[in-house]
């Protein structure tokens, strides 16, 4: 039996667990969790960066002796250093103000179409390349003499040393995925420094050795080895999805819902890029074709506006509110920015002509309903779009702990939903690390585990996809 630990930072919480693996087992417990709570400062919104960090020191201490540890997070985010490669400030949070208007001046110099062609990658307005070309000007990038990407730059604060993980670089829009290689052209076209990144490394390669201080500090023996694993979480949820064919979608629900299929190759069509499908890499060489869709964002950020009242009961009383009396499009960017939700839900209510919702328990249906909706249209089009049918949907992530949202998606496809497991992250992270030390397959083989050792949970679709084909109309003539 080995252990690892696996480090997870989703942009609510963050975790460190404990993953126990033999080749016929996989046990997963959780050492440490913490808050992830972004602060405010007058340049604008940032992670705390060195708080995520200590919580990481002292996960490692509370997980106790492991053979290796691996880091992932959410993406397109990153850190500055200096020459000295001492941390230039605290990393900008994806959800702040500053990429507004940016991607039209990107536009200008390179077409948005030309842009999906070389990387494959949806218009998000936080991508890493529009955030760097929001931060041009900044006195920050013009000391800075590295970037990394945020597992990066946690793995190097334990490590001393440096890479840029792939599947996490996939996401700053400077990839292309059918060389998996840097976009050179397209970063020269948009004078983008690529010097900044360290060199690429796969999940499964070594990534350093647990410095000399970080042992001291988490109690640990060394040598401990840090593993790349597939550091954009998504990524490592993706690998987690314990489907036992190929005909399956999957929908990553945390603070978003990612929404799509595993594919051999990207899809770099025009109506690919209409539909704001994106392309990122996945393990063995596959693409992670899925959509971004708000996910349960809508609900923390009502639950914090309404003062943090407790989530079951929340959701007890909103399985009781007639189904479908209004949607929203949860795929809109206009949700972005933290704030006001239920208003900003009520206003998109209004404006559409639907029954406004009021009481928490309303705006509860009202999210979890468009959440379902959103899916529903994401796993269609995606099918269509890439050519890929489906008989199941898979989900992972914090989630699956939402009977509701996972009965709704079930009956908004028109498909049976495997729920589970809720740690998808934590345990792909420990699979990746368990497979470059020899002790699971390829992806086919770590999914074969999950399905034998982790609980999960059937939905059948119920009541017909009609009145979810009416909703989706009422939402697409406004
Ligand atoms: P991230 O990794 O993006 O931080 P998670 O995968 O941890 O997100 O999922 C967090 C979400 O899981 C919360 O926003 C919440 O909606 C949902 N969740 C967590 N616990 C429960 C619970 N007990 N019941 C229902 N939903 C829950
Ligand atoms: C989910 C996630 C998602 C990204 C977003 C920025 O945590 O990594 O895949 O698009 O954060």
């Amino acid at each position: 039996m080995k252990s690892y630990a696996a480090v997870d930072l989703g942009a609510s919480s963050g975790r460190v667990m404990v993953g126990r693996v033999t080749p016929d087992s996989l046990e997963l417990a959780e050492a440490h969790r913490f808050p992830n709570r972004p602060v405010r400062v007058p340049e604008g919104l940032r992670w705390d960066v060195l708080g995520l960090y200590a919580g990481v020191l002292e996960g490692l201490r509370a997980a106790g002796q492991v053979d290796s540890v691996g880091i992932d997070s959410w993406a397109v985010d990153y850190g500055l250093l200096d020459a000295d490669g001492a941390l230039l400030g605290n990393p900008v949070h994806y959800r702040d103000a500053r990429t507004e208007g940016v991607a039209e001046k990107v536009w200008g110099r390179v077409p948005a179409a030309e842009l999906y062609a070389a990387t494959g990658l949806q218009y998000a307005p936080f991508n890493t390349l529009y955030q760097l070309t929001a931060a041009r000007e900044s006195r920050q990038l013009a000391f800075a003499r590295r970037l990394l990407l945020v597992p990066d730059l946690l793995s190097y604060w334990l490590t001393g040393e440096q890479g840029t993980e792939l599947t996490n670089a996939s996401t700053t829009q400077l990839i292309d995925p059918r060389t998996r290689d840097w976009s050179y052209d397209l970063a020269a076209r948009l004078d983008i420094d690529l010097g900044l990144f360290p060199p690429l490394r796969r999940p499964g390669d070594a990534a350093g050795m647990l410095r000399a201080a970080v042992l001291e500090e988490t109690g640990l023996t060394g040598p401990v080895p840090v593993t790349a694993v597939a550091s954009h979480d998504t990524a490592s949820a993706v690998a987690a999805v314990p489907a036992t064919g190929e005909r399956f979608a999957y929908i990553c629900t945390g603070t978003w819902s990612l929404a799509g299929l595993e594919l051999d190759a990207p899809v770099l069509t025009e109506d690919s890029r209409a539909a704001n499908f994106t392309n990122e890499l996945g393990l063995d060489g596959t693409v992670r074709y899925l959509r971004n869709i708000m996910g349960l964002w809508l609900l923390q950020e009502c639950v914090r506006a309404w003062g943090d009242p407790e989530l079951g009961g929340l959701l007890r009383d909103a399985a009781a509110v007639p189904a479908l009396r209004s949607v929203v499009d949860a795929g809109d960017a206009a949700f972005l920015a933290p704030g006001r939700m239920p208003e900003r839900i009520a206003e998109a209510c209004r404006a559409s002509g639907q029954p406004v919702p009021g009481t928490p328990a309303e705006v509860t249906r009202c999210i979890l309903d468009s959440l379902a909706l959103a899916h529903r249209r994401a796993v269609e089009d995606a099918q269509r779009l890439a050519g890929h049918p489906v008989d199941v949907v898979h989900i992972v992530g914090g989630g699956t702990r939402n009977a509701l949202l996972c009965q709704l998606t079930a009956d908004a496809c028109g498909l049976p939903v495997v729920a589970g497991p809720t740690e998808a992250a934590a345990l792909g992270n420990v699979l990746v690390q368990a497979g470059a030390h020899g002790l699971v397959g390829d992806r086919h083989a770590m999914r074969g585990l999950l399905a034998r050792t982790q609980p999960l949970t059937r939905y059948e679709p119920q009541g017909g996809t009609g009145r979810w084909r009416d909703a989706q109309a009422r939402l697409a003539t406004r």
